[in-house]
């Protein structure tokens, strides 16, 4: 694995939504919390190293006090590490630019699934007032670098940050991950007609785009291809010639800290765990299913309880045999679409366990809370096939955890053929969440498959999962970022 940390005297700014650190009044004064996800971990080595800057909304109720007046701080609390600038944001603003158009217009769009696009004027105008002030942001803290920079914009929040960027005359390599699909330009076309070319023309602001598969990269080239007139595509190199420049388009698939998951399955309190599940649901022959979500209707989550009843329904053998734990995290509840799907969730599980419970047992086993990384490790050690049924998903990490925590290599990995996972891992049943009744089989197939195929699937996804971690993912991306400088250098000046 090359060397990221030794960045050829660069400083990375990195620009995300999510800050790293965010500090909240609590009973006891003011907490710190990091976000769930290896992201901040996977970086905070890098960020270090270079010195680096991490510009990002501070969401935090205490976030302000704990920065100086230009929103400035050093992380991680305590240590030295680097900078952190919080760019502050009014109601109006986060309701705008984040629940507004990017949560309501972008996702739904991305994800395809255009029953829950909504798209308002006041939305796209405060997504693009928001996208200045961080690029204005980002713009100060190249200036104050003291080494030369390379601004990593990250996802959707962001479209238009690279090209203000641009506009800034911003010296430096700019390029941007984008975590979630991309979808076909007949899709992007719902939105009002120059603004799905802006959000292009925004993207084309790097000098590399960065998506988990090649499905995403080629529908983004497709959607410049019809909808940006002058650009040229290279469909063989992946490339954008547009506006003088040569803009990369490149697959980075997202993983995980497989070594932290191992670990965390192992701990004292997730064994611990593990023997309760497999004591209380999967003794004697029995099974243990499980689902692992963030509440959103990309999951597929009524789809998957819709399969799960009728796998009860249709083999009553199943009933007392196979129990489904599901721990789906309440997410977004600002939004009503979101709101909808938790009741909707609530009533589908209630609903089946009147329908098929006996005195001693309950088909599915709820719960409706964040977990803390060991208990989810547990989980995923404990279980015999883990389900993923996302209508659309960039890449989906919960496949990867649950390969990662099944040490002892017994379970099964359902997963949807519309998960970016799917692209990539070679040993899951996989299923389409549209398709009621192969979906059933799919679960059925899994649960009747005999110990030795689980063994050999399992094995080679673990294998093929330690090859692909998040730093191998990291030093992939910022590798192919130093590529690009180096091609250019001596002629463009970039940077
Ligand atoms: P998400 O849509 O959030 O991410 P995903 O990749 O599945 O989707 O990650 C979810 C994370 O939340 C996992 O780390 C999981 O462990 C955690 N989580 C879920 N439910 C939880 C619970 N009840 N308790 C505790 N933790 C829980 C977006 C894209 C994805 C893409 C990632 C990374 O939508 O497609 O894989 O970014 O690029």
């Amino acid at each position: 694995m090359p060397d990221i940390r030794s960045f050829s005297n660069r400083t990375l700014i990195l620009l995300s939504n999510r800050e790293p650190y965010e500090h909240r009044h609590g009973e006891m004064g003011i907490d710190v919390r990091r976000p769930p996800g290896g992201l901040v971990t996977a970086l905070d080595p890098t960020m270090q190293a270079t010195d680096g800057v991490w510009v990002a909304w501070g969401s935090g109720s205490a976030d302000a006090e704990m920065a100086d007046h230009e929103g400035r701080l050093r992380v991680p609390p305590g240590e030295d590490g680097f900078t952190l600038r919080r760019v502050f944001l009014t109601d109006a603003e986060v309701d705008g630019y984040y629940m507004g158009f990017s949560n309501r217009s972008l996702w739904p769009l991305c994800h395809m699934l255009v029953q829950h696009f909504e798209y308002r004027t006041d939305y796209w105008n405060m997504y693009q007032e928001v996208n200045a002030k961080f690029a204005h942001a980002v713009a100060d803290e190249v200036r104050r670098s003291p080494q030369k920079p390379i601004v990593w914009i990250q996802d959707y929040h962001f479209a238009l940050a690279a090209e203000m960027l641009r506009e800034l005359a911003v010296p430096a390599l700019i390029h941007q991950f984008w975590h979630i699909p991309f979808p076909p330009a007949d899709i992007l076309r719902l939105l009002p007609t120059g603004v799905d070319e802006a959000l292009l023309r925004g993207l084309l602001g790097n000098d590399l785009v960065e998506f988990h598969t090649e499905r995403y990269a080629l529908n983004f080239l497709g959607c410049v291809a019809e909808l940006v007139p002058e650009a040229e595509i290279d469909a063989d190199t992946l490339a954008v010639h547009y506006d003088g420049r040569r803009i990369d388009v490149g697959i980075f698939p997202i993983s995980i800290d497989v070594e932290r998951y191992e670990q965390l399955a192992s701990t004292p309190e997730s064994t611990a765990l593990v023997e309760r599940l497999r004591k209380r649901y999967a003794s004697n022959g029995q099974r243990l299913g499980l689902g692992v979500d963030r509440v959103d209707y990309t999951k597929g989550i009524p789809e998957r309880l819709r399969a799960l009843c009728e796998l009860w329904e249709r083999h009553p053998e199943m009933r007392e045999t196979f129990t489904f734990l599901l721990v789906a995290t309440p997410s977004r509840s600002e939004l009503p679409a979101y709101r909808a799907l938790e009741e909707e969730m609530l009533a589908t599980v209630i609903e089946i366990n009147e329908r098929f419970k006996t005195e001693t047992w309950h088909p599915i086993v709820l719960v409706h809370e964040n977990v803390s990384a060991d208990m989810l490790a547990g989980a995923y050690r404990a279980a015999d096939l883990c389900l993923i049924s996302s209508l659309q998903d960039g890449m989906n990490l919960v496949a990867k955890e649950f390969i990662a925590c099944q040490t002892e290599e017994r379970g099964v990995l359902v997963l949807s053929r519309f998960a970016g996972a799917s692209e990539e891992i070679d040993g899951a049943v996989l299923i389409n969440p549209f398709n009621l009744d192969g979906f059933v089989e799919g679960i059925r197939r899994a649960l009747h498959m005999s110990e030795g195929e689980r063994r050999v699937r399992m094995h080679r996804m673990r294998r093929q999962l330690h090859d692909r971690t998040i730093f191998d993912w990291l030093a992939a991306v910022l590798t192919r970022a130093q590529d690009i400088i180096a091609e250019r250098e001596p002629e463009s000046g970039v940077a």
